[in-house]
């Protein structure tokens, strides 16, 4: 805090009029005004003078990062799957491990991210998970080919979350020993394409769909990149 309110005062210093002939318009800042405990930080545009002020008189206020007041996180993502838009052809997130404990493998305490997923091979259309950031419990897969989470159903059940890329097929599921499951395969080599999406796996699917086809190569219903960031 010292150090952002010690840049404010600068930024302010540097706005107040130096007796030149004319006095340009005095620098902006953004900072982040948190108005109780409880409270979210709100966005308030300020010149650098009363910014600097603010900052002093409000302890929990912060200066902006990019004009915005949500919290950066940089996170590393470990496995991903993606499909392509329907219209746009661009990849649209079907589901991601994001390392949130930082600790650059996949553990207890990260978290599975869930978007949207195909509902034919084209695809033509995109159905939607409706449940997202779900806590990683477990980890019983993790090479660099495959990674495999436990994550808890409704019912409390377990789900083994896959993402798998090999030269036979690239793999995302959602399975437990019940019936509700989502399996998106590509089949690359001799094996099958597959989606099958039911309800009632943690992700909560909202468009059940099944079918099977021939492999045909290397489609862009499903792609899976097991640490993508590497
Ligand atoms: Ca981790």
């Amino acid at each position: 805090m010292k150090m952002t309110i010690a840049l404010c005062l600068a930024l302010a210093a540097a706005a107040l009029p130096t007796g030149s002939a004319v006095a340009g318009p005095p620098d902006r800042i953004d900072i982040c005004h948190v108005d109780g405990p409880a409270a979210e930080p709100t966005l308030k545009t300020l010149p650098a003078k009363p910014a600097a002020k603010h900052l002093e008189s409000h302890a929990d206020d912060f200066l902006a990062e990019d004009g915005s007041c949500e919290p950066v996180q940089l996170v590393k993502i470990l496995a991903r799957a993606t499909t392509a838009h329907p219209v746009t052809g661009a990849p649209v997130l079907v589901s991601q491990l994001v390392d949130a404990n930082h600790t650059g493998v996949p553990d207890e305490g990260d978290v599975v991210q869930t978007g949207q997923y195909p509902i034919d091979f084209v695809p033509s259309a995109l159905g939607s998970f409706t449940i997202s950031d779900l806590p990683v419990e477990a980890v019983s897969i993790a090479s660099d080919t495959t990674v495999s989470v436990a994550v808890t159903g409704p019912s409390g059940s377990t789900y083994s979350y896959f993402w798998e890329d090999v030269p036979d097929w690239e793999r995302y599921s959602e399975i437990d020993s019940s019936t509700s499951r989502v399996q998106l395969y590509d089949g690359i080599g001799n094996y099958i394409n597959k989606i099958h999406v039911t309800t009632g796996t943690p992700s909560a699917a909202d468009t059940p769909t099944s079918m099977t086809a021939d492999a045909g190569g290397d489609d862009p219903f499903i792609d899976v990149v097991v640490n993508p960031s590497d």
